[in-house]
């Protein structure tokens, strides 16, 4: 553990970094991708696990079938988790896998010294987009729910309490729990105004299908539109790990009996 920081100050890494302390114990193993984010894991006093960029739920997955009582949160940028990772979110949704992955989104590359990802907003002007990106940014929360995830929240780092107990309660769920921190990086991307005046708390879980509605609720484009935070939905449902031991061999041919 190192407990000389080396973020800008009043980064939004440090609301995250707190609300976790709150959270994490002897069973917490914190894995981390790689970006300012990912030095989360070396500033808090818990097992940890530095991967590659994009790679973290992977790795968590691996440590949680090693190890089902451990709980395994994995801590990504929105570079890892939308851009570089992509692929290991959708799947490990797709499974249910019995983690929590919080994704620090400050909707920019920011260790690399800003360049755009797939949530800065439209016409955001960066290294790799110095007329600014022409591209939609994509919503995670739909995103979210579009994998089927069982376990939906969205949180913002200046909350810290209200983070603290979204991420207890995601570390609580059996299953994929999936965590959206709004994280406001103040070199590169200083969103801290922005959300200040749009974020609302909810109390949910909410049923699916209202649920579904808050996760489109806020659109950069609509200035009228607010920012719900809180647990949006949650479902009982069996989990990777559980599966897995329970399974039963069946042929493929079986299974196709099954089916008809
Ligand atoms: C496989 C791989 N690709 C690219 C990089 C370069 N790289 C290091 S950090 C970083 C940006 C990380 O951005 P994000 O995940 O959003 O985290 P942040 O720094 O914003 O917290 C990149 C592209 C790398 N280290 N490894
Ligand atoms: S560059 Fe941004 S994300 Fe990285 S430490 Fe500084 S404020 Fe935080």
């Amino acid at each position: 553990m190192n407990k000389n920081t080396t973020w800008c100050p009043g980064c939004g890494n440090f609301g995250i970094m707190e609300a976790l302390r709150e959270v994490t114990g002897e069973k917490t193993v914190i894995v981390a991708g790689i970006g300012c984010h990912g030095k989360i894991a070396d500033y808090l006093d818990v097992k940890s696990f530095s991967s590659l960029h994009g790679r973290a739920i992977a790795a968590g997955q691996g440590i949680k079938v090693g190890n089902k009582d451990l709980d395994v949160i994995c801590c990504v940028g929105d570079g890892d988790a939308y851009n570089e990772g992509v692929e290991h979110l959708v799947h490990a949704a797709k499974r249910n896998a019995d983690i929590t992955v919080l994704v620090h989104d400050n909707r920019a590359f920011a260790l690399t010294a800003r360049q755009f990802t797939a949530t800065s907003p439209q016409g955001f002007k960066a290294g790799s987009t110095p007329h600014g990106s022409i591209e939609a940014p994509l919503n995670p929360m739909e995103l979210a729910f579009a994998i089927n995830s069982t376990f939906v929240a969205r949180g913002y780092s200046a909350k810290k309490d209200h983070l603290a107990g979204i991420i207890r309660q995601a570390v609580d769920h059996k299953g994929f729990s999936f965590v959206e921190v709004l994280q406001p990086c103040v070199a590169w991307f200083n969103t801290f105004p922005l959300y200040n005046e749009k974020v609302y708390e909810t109390e949910g879980p909410f049923e699916k299908e209202e649920a579904r509605k808050m996760a489109s609720e806020w659109n950069y484009n609509d200035e009228d539109s607010f920012i719900p935070l809180g647990v949006f939905y949650k479902e009982e449902k069996p989990s990777f790990e559980e599966t897995l031991i329970n399974r039963e061999s069946v042929s493929a041919g079986e299974l196709l009996k099954k089916m008809i």
